[in-house]
């Protein structure tokens, strides 16, 4: 395992530990409502997000424990998100990540209600952090919810454009909010949570920017080019429902040269701070090569 793995796996267990204390257990009615819960959310996700709040938040000198609650809130919000994109209504998929969706293990209804129980406790769980004071809380409660907001929206362009021809700046801006805002607001919450100062706020935003459609690209790219079983969700999809995505606007080729220079001016941001950021350059490298 090289150092990026071991930051990885040491933010995967942090992570999980907080959500499954914040969770209610399976045992504890509604029943069905708790295990439907759990059972998307401890699916064996990348916990990407999580680890950006945990490296942007180290970056800038705050401790994990400060940052567990934030990291495990924003995971849930994610978490809401893809099982509401899966429901029939939606994306209507019976795979992610690598097992049946929610509404197929448990049913429709069941999914939706796991899906807004997760955003509320998301809340929750952060208005009642005693590791970070009042302030710090509302701050992270406004960046959140403005997050979670864009990412409805960007939903909702999304399948408005479903089956049309959009220009690259339509598709930009839908993915900066479907996928972008959330991924922002990862890196953005590590350094509230830290007390980074303006510039330094301005400058992570820009590369948490950088990163979020560095996300989509590759994401993209590997619906396009990887196997359902590597992936864990159905491959294919964007070009079965005749998505615009970046490799249907660029191809193939150019897409990829697209993801290089996004992943170049990322790095290139971060050269702006004061502070040891290669850990943040390494995760944008990260995702330039993911496989997943
Ligand atoms: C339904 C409100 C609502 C929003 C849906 C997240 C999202 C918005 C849709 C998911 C569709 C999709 C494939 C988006 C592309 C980028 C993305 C968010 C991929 C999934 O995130 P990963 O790869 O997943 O981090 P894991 O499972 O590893 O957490």
């Amino acid at each position: 395992m090289n150092e990026l793995e071991k930051f990885f796996a040491e933010c995967t267990k942090t992570v999980d530990a907080k959500l499954d204390a914040l969770i209610p257990s399976a045992d504890v009615e509604p029943k069905n409502l708790h295990a439907a819960m759990r059972w998307s959310v401890f699916a064996g996700g990348k916990r990407f997000r999580p680890a950006l709040v945990f490296a942007v938040g180290k970056a800038f000198g705050a401790a994990q424990e400060e940052l567990a609650r934030a990291a495990a809130a924003i995971e849930m919000i994610h978490t809401y998100s893809l099982i509401h994109d899966d429901l029939p209504a939606m994306d209507d998929d019976d795979l992610r990540r690598g097992r049946a969706t929610c509404h197929i293990k448990y049913n429709e209804a069941t999914a939706i209600l796991a899906g807004d129980r997760l955003q509320a406790l998301a809340f929750q769980a952060i208005a009642e952090d005693k590791t970070l004071t009042e302030i710090i809380r509302v701050k992270l409660i406004a960046e959140i919810a403005s997050a979670a907001a864009r990412m409805v929206d960007g939903q909702q362009l999304d399948l408005e454009a479903e089956g049309k021809e959009i220009a690259a700046h339509q598709l930009e801006n839908i993915h900066g909010k479907k996928t972008g805002a959330m991924i922002s607001a990862s890196a953005r919450a590590g350094a509230i949570v830290a007390g980074a100062g303006e510039d330094e706020l301005n400058a992570v935003t820009i590369y948490a920017e950088k990163l979020g459609l560095l996300f989509q690209i590759t994401d993209d790219l590997l619906d396009a080019t990887q196997t359902t079983e590597i992936l864990g969700k159905t491959a294919g999809k964007d070009q079965q429902a005749e998505k615009a995505t970046y490799v249907s606007l660029y191809g193939l080729d150019e897409a990829r040269k697209l993801a290089e220079n996004v992943y170049a001016e990322a790095c290139w941001e971060l050269d702006k701070i004061e502070r040891e950021t290669n850990l943040l350059c390494e995760i944008a490298d990260f995702i330039l090569h993911r496989h997943k």
